[in-house]
């Protein structure tokens, strides 16, 4: 008789259907989250700290300790979490109009005390929630509501967060990732577990960056906004910035 084996299910710690967009890198990353925590056995010691903008809905479907807070303030939320409650695993989950726009004072401060947390940093290069307004990550000559020409470098270039982040003697694993290909998902799955892993073993600040996709305002296609994130892909490069030693 043909034996079966599962190699796929939904992380138990998600709950209900996601309300993301069809297409949307968000509900992968969510996943792909999920499962890590799940299978380093973190579910009842997790702390999600959701950012504001299209994951600020993540909560109705996180089954864990879970908190929505002020545009931009996740890892101020998240360092005094960590602090009052050394033994939680807390990340933040943040957009790029979270953590590179309103909250770039956190996003670099919390870092550069190497606050013993995890930030997963989504780059769609736009402000989904609002409507497609140009963030700090928009490509230059990339076309949003507040850019409708193309961005030019006079309305700032493009902010690389990780290297920002790699000028600072600190943190102790960054990396770059991208979902538009099996290859690089899985690449992106073996980087979460290694970021919370660095939590897990108290070496102090980690951060995950995912080039990520916004087919709704991006006016695109799921496959099409692929492809753009892979040009995306160009200018953010996709490595690993600093290793845990
Ligand atoms: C203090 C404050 N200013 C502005 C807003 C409006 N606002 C909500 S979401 C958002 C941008 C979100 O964009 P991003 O962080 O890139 O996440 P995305 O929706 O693209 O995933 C803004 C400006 C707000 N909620 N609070
Ligand atoms: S608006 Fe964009 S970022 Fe937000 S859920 Fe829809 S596709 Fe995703």
């Amino acid at each position: 008789m043909l034996k079966e084996k599962k190699i796929l299910s939904r992380p138990e710690i998600l709950t209900g259907a996601f309300t993301f967009c069809a297409g949307c890198n968000h509900g992968t990353i969510n996943k792909l989250i999920a499962e890590s925590i799940e299978s380093l056995g973190l579910r009842e010691k997790v702390i999600a700290v959701i950012g504001v903008g299209c994951c600020s809905t993540m909560y109705n479907f996180w089954d864990t300790d879970a908190i929505v807070v002020p545009h931009g303030r996740a890892q101020a939320v998240a360092t005094g979490l960590k602090r009052v409650h050394p033994d939680k695993i807390v990340f933040t989950y943040q957009g790029d109009g979270d953590l590179a726009g309103i909250g770039m004072h956190e996003a670099i401060h919390t870092p550069n005390r190497g606050e013993n947390i995890t930030t997963f940093f989504i780059n769609n290069g736009i402000y989904g929630m609002t409507g497609g307004q140009g963030a700090p990550t928009t490509l230059l000559g990339a076309k949003t509501t507040t850019t409708p020409l193309g961005r030019v470098a006079s309305e700032g270039v493009p902010i690389r967060m990780c290297e920002l982040l790699e000028t600072l003697s600190a943190p102790v694993f960054i990396q770059r990732v991208a979902l538009f290909s099996p290859a690089e998902t899985m690449k992106a799955r073996k980087a979460i577990e290694k970021a919370l892993k660095c939590q897990v073993e108290g070496r102090g600040f980690s951060f995950v960056e995912f080039l990520s996709n916004c087919p709704t305002n991006w006016k695109m296609t799921p496959l099409e906004s692929l492809e753009y994130v892979r040009k995306m892909s160009d200018y953010f490069p996709l490595k690993v910035f600093r290793e845990p030693q």
